[in-house]
């Protein structure tokens, strides 16, 4: 089955409860959760002044096509309360497709890997805690 990495974040509400309450949603809904990085707190990046984050990564198996993923990480986010107001500004829960195998998807909707991730510290912290050895290309 196709492996995948998933990047969360939330700065908005009970953020711990968000990510675990994603993680679970996503493995009741066809992403079998293989591993949970810890969740760091971080300083928020771009978008408006805005309060901490707590960002963690996963390591999931899935059998869905990777735009059936992105439905289903949204469907996660709306879920879990998600309003899309301000660009990059707070929010319940943000679940990004980081990698899905060794895939290179450009879509208007999608960009695998995850077009901002090498350069978001507080997306390659988790993720190396969970992948040590992992390369992106
Ligand atoms: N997500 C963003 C923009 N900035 N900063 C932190 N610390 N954590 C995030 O998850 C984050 C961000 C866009 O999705
Ligand atoms: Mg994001
Ligand atoms: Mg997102």
């Amino acid at each position: 089955m196709p492996v995948v990495y998933l990047g969360l974040g939330s700065n908005l509400g009970d953020r711990e409860k968000n990510i675990r309450d994603a993680v679970e949603l996503l493995n009741n809904s066809g992403v079998k959760i293989l591993k949970l990085s810890k969740i760091i707190e971080t300083n928020p990046v771009g978008g408006p002044p805005q309060d901490l984050f707590l960002n963690a990564a996963v390591k999931a198996e899935t059998a869905l096509l990777p735009q059936e993923l992105l439905k289903t990480c949204l469907k996660v986010e709306a879920d879990l309360g998600r309003m899309r107001t301000v660009l990059n500004g707070p929010r319940t829960i943000d679940i990004d497709i980081l990698l899905y195998d060794d895939c290179t998807i450009n879509t208007p909707e999608l960009v695998i890997p995850h077009p901002r991730m090498k350069e978001r510290d507080f997306v390659m912290r988790p993720l190396r805690e969970i992948v040590p050895d992992i390369i992106i290309r």
